[in-house]
């Protein structure tokens, strides 16, 4: 009995899931299959009705199905090479293109031809999916939109690079600027989230500092003396490419991908029916884009000590919220991000997860967003006995300070790249694939788009000439 009604539930749960997640390039393939084999473990049920890991790189989707057990038919690789493309990402972009056919073939082998939203997770500092994602999304919205005339809608889990990437930070600028311009054109993502490779490793060396500093001495086999010490190593090892390089993103990355996970797990979970949980007002995913601004960082706070009997809820819940945004976000937004919109999924028993404290929770957020913001509250009460308490939040359009260390590094490397020569400018054929000038554009244009976030002073000039 038990098993019938556990197949049938499962079958139900997939139906109900509306999202096709595609894992393009290592970090994306990575991301994905981290997070089906975490779901697979703690036996949850499905959150997408469909999945592919698709690379440039054949090498890097064998590593991915045997590390994750992914089967064969879920993986593509397309392309020239076989071997990536080096951080190229206009190969990357035109890759897709010239590939398609056997694109959706084997997208629509894995049936998602019925699906109303795909979920594309990405590095934005590499070439293949970096280069890839707006070239996919155009290949998507072309095919549904303009020929079948059916709406759908694209979501971009974009990963920011590591600190001391400058080489990354480059394609990042390049690949949010054509992300959002594409967008202006109905071709482009409904929403871009944002995780910063930099925050969740701060994130993750702040919380579990003695486990972090253990791990990475045995990875690493150098003798960590104390997390300042990892910090300032960070960006030095990664700036050399060496063993030793690859190692450290290596083990950066194998302590950031949980924390992914989990995100991608509580934003997932509330669109997808099950019958454990209530969720009101009634929550499908295409309503993260209907009501949010088109780039998004989360933040996520988990297993929350609220206790309704101890002293006055509009406190607790205040100070909720301001841990929530301060130190649980997944791309820093500083102390006064000014969100344009937010949405929130307050989960937990029906003590807690009540849309009785949605005044509190408004009058909490107050200072953390722009006047006028929208606020979406979104409640989920699980019926077990002391579910744990969660609180996701999505901040639409924050400040996003970092953004303008990525800038100030980006412009850096180009104006290292400058001059009359041309061997210099060869530079940027040979690593990017494309010219000065696309590169100087986005810059330009990322500096207009997120204009707001530039205070006086900050970021160095670019040179313009040449
Ligand atoms: N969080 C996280 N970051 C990763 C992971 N794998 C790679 N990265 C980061 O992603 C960036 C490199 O992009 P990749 O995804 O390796 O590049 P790609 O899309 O495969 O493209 P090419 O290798 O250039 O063909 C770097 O900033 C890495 O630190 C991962 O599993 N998790
Ligand atoms: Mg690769």
């Amino acid at each position: 009995m038990v098993s019938n009604s556990a197949i049938r539930l499962d079958d139900e749960a997939t139906k109900a899931a509306e999202v096709f997640a595609i894992g393009i390039g290592e970090c994306g393939s990575n991301i994905v299959g981290s997070y089906l084999k975490t779901s697979r473990d703690k036996k949850l049920p499905s959150r997408v009705r469909g999945y592919l890991l698709m690379n440039t790189d054949r090498a890097d989707l064998t590593k991915v199905r045997s590390k994750y057990g992914i089967p064969k038919e879920h993986t593509l690789l397309y392309g020239a090479s076989e071997i990536g493309v080096g951080g190229r990402f206009m190969e990357g972009y035109n890759a897709i293109p010239e590939s398609k056919d056997i694109i959706f073939d084997q997208l629509s082998n894995l049936g998602f031809e019925g699906v109303s939203g795909f979920s594309i997770f990405t590095s934005l500092g590499g070439g293949t999916g970096c280069g890839g994602t707006p070239a996919l999304i155009e290949a998507l919205k072309q095919r549904f939109q303009e020929e079948e005339g059916r709406r759908i809608f694209v979501y971009v889990i974009g990963v920011l690079p590591f600190e001391g990437q400058s080489s990354e930070a480059l394609n990042s600028i390049w690949a949010v600027s054509k992300l959002l311009r594409a967008q202006l054109q109905e071709r482009g993502a409904d929403l871009t989230i944002l995780l910063s490779n930099r925050t969740m490793l701060k994130r993750i060396l702040q919380s579990r500092k003695t486990d972090s500093v253990d791990y990475l001495q045995r990875e690493l086999d150098v003798d960590i003396a104390n997390i300042d010490s990892i910090e300032t190593m960070v960006p030095s090892t990664l700036d050399e490419s060496s063993a030793i390089q690859e190692r450290t993103e290596q083990a950066f990355v194998e302590l950031v991908n949980p924390l992914a996970v989990d995100v991608i797990e509580a934003m997932l979970s509330p669109g997808v029916y099950e019958a454990n949980k209530d969720v009101f007002p009634t929550t499908d995913l295409a309503d993260y884009s209907r009501k949010l601004d088109p780039v998004v960082v989360p933040a996520l706070y988990t297993d929350i000590g609220l206790i309704p009997d101890a002293g006055s809820m509009r406190n607790q819940l205040k100070a909720m919220i301001d841990y929530a945004v301060k130190e649980t976000s997944y791309a820093d937004v500083g102390e006064e991000p000014n969100a344009e919109s937010v949405y929130y999924v307050l989960s937990g028993s029906r003590h807690i997860s009540k849309a009785e404290y949605g005044m509190h929770l408004k009058e909490a957020l107050d200072k953390f967003i722009a006047p006028g913001a929208a606020i979406t509250p979104c409640y989920v009460q699980y019926h077990e006995e002391n579910p744990p308490t969660n609180l996701l939040l999505l901040l639409g359009l924050p400040k996003i300070p970092e953004l303008v260390q990525i800038i100030n590094e980006a412009t850096q490397l180009v104006n290292l790249h400058s001059g009359a020569s041309p061997l210099k400018q060869s530079w940027f054929q040979r690593s990017k694939g494309t010219t000065r000038k696309e590169l100087v554009n986005a810059i330009a244009d990322f500096r207009e788009l997120f204009s707001y976030y530039m205070t006086p002073g900050s970021g160095d000039n670019l040179e313009q000439g040449v």
